[in-house]
């Protein structure tokens, strides 16, 4: 048990280029641990504020100078002197200080960085790894914690949409290995189809230049479905089998082509509803060994939802993004009216590690997957949310294949991996 002693705060870059926010939590006993966060480019209307300067001679407007003062004038004053490990507590005070419904005062962002930071000071300071800290303090079954079985990688092969101009309108495409029990084998099944992948591009003219999250953004593809044909052959060519050795995602980022209650997909050069949209994906589940679907539709459009989870065959994920946005009330409604089976969870739409870890364990009652996902633009170095997959046992964790911000999160699942065989 420590008490917080200092808080301070710094702009750094992340991974577009553009700033985010650290915050830095020292403790009476002298241990102190940094915590930065990440945001996204198709960010949801329902996720908590992001707070950026507005200052357009800095960053285009895009610094987060007012964040850090906010952490350092306004948060630090009200917890300094709590107890460190009353994570709990803790959130909920900045959350009272801010006052607002999406965080928008003080900055989501702002209050975020502060909480991971606290999580990670508590730990260090009780001498366990985040993962397990995070299990106890909120309660998990500590099996959970500790199974063997982590997890696995739900890794962005092609992307498009606003994460990548002049590609497809859909945003990702994702693979999954299949029946392997090792995180690390599974990360270096799908580094190989994703190579491979590489391979195939190139024989179809296309470009292995890549977009926002390290995945191929092939310049120019001819159609939305052109990327799960590539897939499926390079799935093929390594002499795996499609379906049983590896399934495919898509995440559709929706909200991003709809507009007046049509969804336009400009490089199929369709625009149609809701229902045929349903009908569009479902003919690509039937063709293709589609086992995760994300965000097909746009984040209010909650009826069609409904009809589109009651359509897909068993065992398919419909996971929630931008409809859930990492709320419990959002993610209480979805359970409630079937309009998703699974959430995808980010850290920075919650805004606090208390309420992502409500969000979790509230699908664990449900016996609902989780799936905590990386940024699709101001990704940062931070590998808090592996640890948080492994507390509440994720079914899968979702991030890019290449580029330092992304694969520090699969090195960090396979040293927990490692750590975890040895005890
Ligand atoms: C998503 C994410 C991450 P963004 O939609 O799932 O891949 O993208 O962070 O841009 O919202
Ligand atoms: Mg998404």
């Amino acid at each position: 048990m420590s008490k917080i002693k200092s808080i301070k705060a710094r702009e750094i870059l992340a991974s577009g280029g553009t700033p985010s926010v650290e915050a830095e939590v020292e403790l009476e006993s002298g241990v102190a641990e940094k915590a930065s966060v990440s945001f996204g480019v198709s960010a949801g209307k329902h996720e908590a504020a992001v707070i950026f300067d507005g200052d357009m001679d800095r960053y285009g407007g895009k610094g987060m100078l007012k964040a850090v003062e906010n952490i350092e004038n306004q948060i630090a004053v009200e917890i300094l002197g709590m107890e460190v490990t009353e994570q709990r507590e803790i959130d909920e005070k900045m959350i009272g200080l801010d006052g607002t419904e999406d965080k928008s005062r003080l900055g989501g962002n702002a209050i975020l960085a502060v909480s991971m930071a606290v999580a990670r000071a508590a730990a260090k300071d009780e001498g366990v790894p985040l993962y397990k800290y995070l299990g106890s303090v909120f309660g998990m079954d500590p099996s959970t914690v500790l199974r063997t079985s982590l997890p696995k990688p739900m890794m962005v092969m092609i992307e498009g949409g606003k994460h990548a101009v002049n590609t497809t309108d859909i945003q990702e495409y994702l693979c999954m290995p299949k029946g392997l029990e090792s995180a690390k084998a599974a990360i270096e099944r799908n580094q190989e189809i994703y190579s491979q992948l590489g391979e195939v591009l190139k024989k179809n003219g296309l470009s292995t230049n890549v977009g926002n999250e390290g995945a191929y953004a092939p310049d120019g593809i001819e159609s939305n479905e052109k990327p799960l044909k590539y897939l499926v052959e390079a799935i093929e060519t390594l002499g795996l089998r499609p379906g049983e050795d590896a399934v495919l995602g898509i995440d559709a980022a929706a909200s991003e082509f709809y507009q007046n209650g049509k969804y336009n997909l400009d490089r199929d050069g369709v625009s149609m509803d809701g229902e045929n949209l349903i009908e569009y994906w479902l003919k690509w589940i039937e063709k293709y060994p589609i086992a995760t679907v994300e965000d097909l539709l746009f984040e209010d459009d909650w009826e069609n939802w409904t009809k589109l989870t009651a359509r897909l065959p068993s065992g398919v994920l419909n996971i929630g993004d931008d409809l859930t946005a990492t709320n419990s009330k959002r993610w209480q409604k979805a359970i409630d009216t079937k309009a998703a089976n699974s959430i995808l969870i980010k850290l920075n739409q919650a805004g606090t590690v208390s309420e992502t870890m409500d969000c979790c364990i509230l699908a664990k009652v449900h016996g609902l997957p989780t799936i905590p996902s990386h940024r699709g633009g101001g990704e940062t170095d931070d590998t808090f949310l592996v640890d948080l997959a492994v507390a509440v046992g994720s079914k899968y964790i979702k991030v890019g294949p290449t580029r330092g911000e992304r694969v520090v999160k699969y090195n960090r699942l396979m040293e927990i991996e490692e750590e975890i065989k040895e005890n």
